[in-house]
């Protein structure tokens, strides 16, 4: 084609990419939100962004306090602290500071004085319906998966007394203290009616997949769902490999749920940070492989939390279509590396994947981390079908619209109505 031309077409499939992006709605997949009904649960506001636990980890890079010592201050005090440390004495400049004020600015609060009462005062103008609303719309998010766990007590009971479900919420059932500490677990499933013993008879199983199911019909959830360490392995002998083979894979062959397997935690390496204190590690994939293999009819999905684990990552849901890829999880929330991730992605699986969730733990975070993520989806987008456009292939308006759709949910939810057969 001619240069000329060629140019002219890159620019106008980059101006229907980026305005495709900016208004495709998004199903978030993984995120630490709660349904309204779940009250105290649902986090938001400006003193929850400050402590978020991102930013507590980058505060103690400057902060000289002890760490029992904050943990000891209420939370707006802590708020205080964070502010006056990442964002007065120093500029906001990290990936997770800038998301606050991105945050800020699009919801139209003046942050130019830099005066933290001001911002609080406008924070109690909102009421928690209207504002769950909002932030959506700024961020748009159409729906939110929930990290819903029988295993916290807030949360528990809310979901046993039942409650009428806002349809913008979806539930994602986590079992991590099931698959990750068996042993101070079975005790509290006996506790609840659940006939197990520590030794995983056939009847212990038998059991553990009631309570499964028990939990799967009162939550409706979309996956069953574990973050797990970076010594992963399967098969195995230990607990949390027999668990997975004989509960959790049946149970999600059973109800047609996939399987979501995070893994590439390193819990607690500095336990004095609490939440903040979970660093990374790289894992072995073969554990991935061979579940995909060994249970070619049940869903995997997976996300993991090393960069040197993204390659093989991908390479592996090349080998097996029972096994979906999906976001860049906390420490590759980056504007930097989601780029690198998601180019790669593209590279290897067209398509067929999910580039990001956002793991708000914060109602707010909803609108910075999609605003972000999407800036770099769409420059990687306008880069790949310029590059189509540059051979002949110009894609048109609808054909653009129906791979962001995918990107932003589609993919995954014709993943979740896949008949492996
Ligand atoms: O295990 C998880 O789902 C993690 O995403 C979180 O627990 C983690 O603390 C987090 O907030 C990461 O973004
Ligand atoms: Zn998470």
């Amino acid at each position: 084609m001619n240069p000329l031309t060629t140019e002219l077409m890159r620019d106008q499939v980059a101006a229907a990419v980026e305005e495709a992006v900016a208004r495709t709605p998004i199903s978030d997949i993984h995120t630490h939100l709660y349904d309204p009904a779940f009250g105290k649960l649902l986090l938001w506001g400006i003193d929850e962004l400050l402590t978020y636990h991102y930013l507590v980890a980058e505060s103690f890079r400057y902060i000289d306090m002890p760490f029992a010592n904050f943990w000891e201050l209420p939370k707006a005090r802590q708020a205080e602290l964070i502010w006056d440390a990442l964002f007065i004495k120093n500029s906001p400049i990290s990936e997770s500071c800038r998301g606050v004020l991105t945050t800020l600015n699009l919801l139209g609060v003046d942050v130019r004085k830099r005066d933290l009462n001001s911002i609080r005062k406008w924070f109690t103008e909102w009421d928690v319906e209207d504002y769950i609303t909002r932030s959506m719309e700024l961020a748009h998010v159409r729906s939110i998966c929930m990290t819903n766990s029988p295993f916290d007590e807030m949360e528990r009971s809310v979901w046993e007394k039942g409650f009428p479900r806002d349809s913008r919420f979806t539930a994602g059932l986590r079992i991590d203290p099931l698959l990750l500490s068996w042993q101070s677990t079975w005790g509290q499933l006996l506790h609840w009616g659940y006939k197990v013993s520590e030794e995983l008879t056939a009847h212990t199983i038998s059991e553990v997949r009631r309570f499964l199911g028990d939990w799967t019909e009162r939550m409706n959830p979309r996956f069953v769902m574990v973050s797990l360490a970076d010594d992963f392995e399967f098969p195995a002998q230990n607990e949390c490999a027999q668990l997975i083979e004989k509960a959790i894979v049946p149970h999600c062959r059973e109800f047609g749920i996939p399987f979501a397997l995070m893994p590439g935690v390193r819990r607690q390496a500095n336990p004095e940070l609490k939440l903040a204190g979970d660093s990374v590690g790289r894992v072995d994939l073969s554990a991935v492989q061979n579940l995909c293999a060994m249970f070619s009819d049940t869903k995997f999905i997976t996300t993991v939390l090393s960069l040197e684990n993204q390659h093989e990552l991908c390479v592996l849901a090349r080998k097996f279509r029972n096994l979906h890829i999906f976001g860049c999880w906390w420490f590759l929330n980056n504007p930097s590396l989601v780029d690198e991730i998601t180019r790669m992605r593209v590279e290897l699986l067209g398509l067929s994947f999910t580039p990001q969730h956002s793991d708000a733990r914060v109602l707010d975070q909803l609108i910075y981390k999609w605003h972000h993520s999407r800036q770099v989806i769409s420059r990687v987008l306008v880069e790949k079908y310029g590059d189509l456009a540059a051979t002949g292939w110009i894609p048109t308006r609808e054909e653009i619209d129906r791979d962001i759709q995918k990107l932003f949910g589609g993919a995954f939810d014709d993943f979740c109505a896949l008949q492996l057969r």
